[in-house]
């Protein structure tokens, strides 16, 4: 049996790390083979185009086309190195991040070409999309201020204007309302154990529709 795909997205802070680590909890309890994985950083290549990308010195500007190519690139290795040979292997995929960053980010937050967004995804991907994209859907202020209290130092992206910010949000509520087969909103303003039950219910119907159930 192929493996299935299962992309985690939203704005900074929306606590995609921590639900990619309660699923895959779950999931393991369950006897399921997974692999977690990110974007950008889910291969060696793609560690070191994570550190250029989040570096945190405004003395190392990159261009915006630039930046979506460096996003092109290590999603092209992902999917090659990585995410193709795990699902060939049967694996479930939990994936912190995938197209749908890009376009949130690079297309409705830098305002870059959709058209040419929409092209490079397909090149990077060669056409591998996501059998489930769970939206953790959190006002922006609200994620930004969970980041703050971490103590995380802000690193370039986070460090944009608030504008920016909404901007990827709006992005977000246009993808799900565009692709509503593949993107699936979770209301993630509530604590972790509930945001984490409303992805288990979900997941537990495609499990079985799956097979893995
Ligand atoms: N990017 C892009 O521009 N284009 C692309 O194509 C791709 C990415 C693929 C990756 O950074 C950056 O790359 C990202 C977009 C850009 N922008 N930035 N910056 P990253 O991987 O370092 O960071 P992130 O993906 O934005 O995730 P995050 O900000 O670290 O947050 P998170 O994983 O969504 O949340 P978390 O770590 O689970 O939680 C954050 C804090 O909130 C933490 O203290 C938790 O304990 C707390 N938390 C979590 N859930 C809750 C709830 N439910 N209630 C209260 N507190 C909570």
């Amino acid at each position: 049996m192929n493996g299935k795909l299962i992309v985690f997205e939203g704005v900074e802070g929306c606590g995609k790390t921590t639900q990619i680590q309660l699923c895959s909890e779950w999931l393991q309890s369950l006897g399921i083979s997974i692999l977690v994985t990110r974007e950008p950083g889910g291969t060696e290549l793609g560690l070191h185009l994570r550190r250029l990308l989040l570096d945190k010195s405004p003395a190392k500007p990159i261009a915006d086309r630039t930046e979506l190519l460096l996003y092109a690139a290590d999603r092209s290795q992902h999917v090659e190195q990585e995410l193709r040979p795990n699902l060939a292997a049967g694996k479930i995929i939990l994936c912190d991040r995938y197209i749908d960053s890009t376009v949130a980010y690079q297309g409705y937050g830098r305002g870059l070409d959709m058209s040419l967004i929409h092209e490079l995804n397909a090149i990077a991907t060669d056409g591998l999309e996501s059998d489930i994209t769970f939206w953790l859907d959190v006002d922006v202020e609200v994620g930004l201020a969970r980041k703050r209290r971490s103590g995380d130092v802000a690193d370039r992206i986070e460090q944009e204007a608030i504008a920016f910010h909404r901007r990827i949000q709006q992005g977000y509520a246009q993808l799900a309302a565009s692709y509503p087969e593949r993107i699936v909103r979770v209301d993630a303003s509530a604590s972790p154990e509930v945001v984490q039950k409303q992805i288990q219910r979900i997941l537990t119907d495609k499990l079985k529709a799956w097979g893995y159930m």
